[in-house]
């Protein structure tokens, strides 16, 4: 496809040899009844360094999407049997958004209101077969380009960049407003300053991204966000006992950590301030705020709740 279709200078070849290799990663799957369209559309794709999948019906589909999570693309065939494209498609959307999998639907049929049934079943695009070869190609560069577009775009609004933890904004848009009292916890490095005077900005940001490891690996379930400079708020949804002894072994653990810098060890504490009452967000925030003041009163590396 390369060689055959592109004109042999190395300008125009850069860019593709790049798409080629960018490709690597992908897995396809590719949902088609009939074997010979199937192994076609595979082979296309195969020779784009795709991996590829194969499925002959919607509902061979969604059990095999249900086993790998890795699949970013699939191709989707209409007339099918036991389940048709759009109605599978329909499905796939209930669970895997616009930036999980891009979706390209295909159909023989002469019926020309296919593409916006595609489209409004949660298709990104559509092509009628037969297809012209270049054109399959650039819808599904396009669709994939939108995907990881809109990945990043997600991960840029509601991420923490230097820690990989949740943003302020996401955690506000993602903790539930229930009726049920909650378990809320801020969590602030002490004399971080002191770090920062000691090590340079490079040593703080070593230290900000080792705690919220281990913040993190504490709490899997909970929602943990980095909320100003060496300050974390966690929502654990769970009993309060648990969440008071999760964070206990977290401050011990801090305590006890020698965090690797350059040829040298920075030792750090944190101080917690923990609330379960039932209230808005924004109260119960200062609630676990005002005992965290608290704890810093009473001496810094310990918990107040
Ligand atoms: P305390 O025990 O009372 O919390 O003392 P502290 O020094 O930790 O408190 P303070 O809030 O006054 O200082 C926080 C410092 O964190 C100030 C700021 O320079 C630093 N900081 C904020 N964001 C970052 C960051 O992203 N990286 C680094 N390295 N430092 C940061
Ligand atoms: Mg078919
Ligand atoms: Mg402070
Ligand atoms: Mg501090
Ligand atoms: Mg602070």
């Amino acid at each position: 496809y390369l060689l055959k279709d592109s004109p042999a200078s190395i300008a125009y070849l850069i860019p593709l040899l790049q798409r080629l290799k960018a490709n690597i990663g992908y897995k396809a799957l590719v949902v088609e009844d009939s074997p010979t369209i199937r192994r076609h559309i595979c082979q296309l794709l195969e020779k784009q360094n795709l991996t590829v999948i194969e499925a002959e019906d919607g509902e061979q589909a969604l059990t095999l999407l249900a086993k790998a999570d890795d699949i970013s693309l699939i191709i989707a065939d209409n007339d099918m049997p036991k389940k048709d494209g759009i109605t599978m498609i329909q499905e796939i959307r209930h669970q895997y958004n616009r930036d999980d999998i891009a979706i390209l639907g295909l159909s023989a049929s002469n019926d020309h209101t296919l593409t916006a049934q595609f489209l409004k079943a949660g298709a990104n695009d559509f092509l009628y077969k037969p297809f012209n070869q270049e054109e399959f190609y650039c819808r599904i560069h396009h669709i994939l380009n939108m995907k990881d577009n809109a990945k990043q775009l997600y991960k840029m609004a509601n991420q923490d960049t230097l820690t990989g933890l949740w943003n302020r904004r996401y955690f506000f848009a993602n903790t539930p407003t229930t009726k049920a009292k909650q378990n809320i916890a801020m969590v602030d490095i002490d004399h971080f300053k002191k770090v920062n005077d000691s090590y340079g900005h490079d040593g703080g940001d070593t230290v900000l991204v080792t705690i919220s490891k281990v913040i993190a690996a504490h709490f899997p379930e909970a929602i943990v966000a980095r909320f100003g400079g060496e300050e974390f708020c966690i929502y654990y949804n769970g009993p309060q006992r648990l969440f008071l002894q999760t964070l206990e072994l977290v401050r011990t653990r801090i305590a006890t950590l020698n965090i690797p810098y350059q040829d040298t060890y920075i030792k750090v504490t944190i101080s917690i301030g923990a609330v379960y009452a039932h209230n808005t967000l924004n109260l119960l925030i200062k609630q676990a705020d005002d005992n965290l003041y608290l704890a810093k009163q009473q001496g810094r590396n310990c918990l107040v709740q």
